[in-house]
């Protein structure tokens, strides 16, 4: 299937995957990959859960601060390639670097991936953001985020909801939902930030099959429902940006933070 035939069309427009993604700020890709890739994604991240305690700031739970004994809830690795360079291999990586392409219009690079696996019955959801708001950095991301089930996505296990047309907003104000900690020591590590600035009347679910994923802008509004059902819910999340990641360090902008921040240190 061409890259164009893979992206869901909303009925009512005509109009390419790219400006789909531009106007709404997500799109569905149906057939990303295939059921055998996903598997082999399984094979190399599920290991680094079941080391997850070891892996000390790469791993913290969203949901909210670890007690020594208690169970995760929603458990994050951040720069999962860094762990397992073989990931690069997969078609889905391949897959979600040529939409990329296409949906930004310039060559892109890896910017940063992580995967979040959601244990049955975790009674937490991942509350409504921005991914634009984590970042700190003096210009925005220029780039595409992909969710890639690693099972079938649905309402109950919790697929991605979006608010279409939030892209084309500013950055919301957003506040602390939860302090993360890692799952060696139980340090601070970052929080989970969210937003009220949001009218979750408007908002669409995505539900996928295996192999199909969603696609979306940085300043797009998203959100997960707890996992309600008794398996776990598996996502393996990767951004792929305009400057990639050494580009984006090299911006003019970008030396220019630092060279400030180099001078009012002395
Ligand atoms: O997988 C999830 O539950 C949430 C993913 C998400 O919000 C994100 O990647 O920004």
């Amino acid at each position: 299937m061409s890259l164009a035939d893979a992206v869901a069309i909303d009925a009512a427009y005509t109009e390419s995957p790219a400006q789909q993604f531009a106007r709404r700020g997500f799109v569905t890709i149906e057939s990303l990959t295939t059921a055998a890739d996903i598997a082999r994604i399984r094979l190399l991240l599920d290991p680094l859960f079941d080391r997850f305690d070891s892996l000390g700031e790469r791993a913290v739970d969203i949901a909210g601060p670890r007690a020594p004994g208690a169970a995760l809830r929603s458990p994050e690795i951040n720069e999962a390639v860094k762990l397992v360079p073989e990931l690069t291999d997969t078609l889905a990586y391949a897959r979600c670097r040529q939409f990329a392409r296409q949906f930004l219009g310039v060559p892109v690079g890896y910017m940063f991936d992580h995967a979040i696996y959601k244990l049955p019955h975790n009674n937490a959801s991942t509350a409504w953001h921005q991914d634009e708001a984590y970042s700190a950095r003096p210009i925005p991301l220029r780039s595409v985020h992909f969710w890639i089930p690693l099972q079938d996505a649905t309402l109950d296990n919790g697929c991605m909801w979006f608010i279409p047309g939030s892209n084309l907003g500013g950055v919301r104000s957003h506040h602390v939902a939860a302090i993360r900690t890692t799952g060696t020591d139980y340090k601070p590590a970052g929080a989970t930030i969210t937003t009220q600035d949001v009218d979750p009347t408007r908002a669409v679910p995505c539900p996928l099959p295996i192999g199909s994923a969603t696609a979306h802008h940085p300043l797009t509004l998203h959100y997960t429902g707890p996992n309600q059902t008794d398996h776990w819910r598996r996502a393996w999340i990767l951004h792929f940006g305009a400057y990639g990641r050494a580009r984006f360090l090299l911006h003019p902008k970008m030396i220019g933070a630092q060279i400030s921040a180099l001078l009012r240190a002395f």
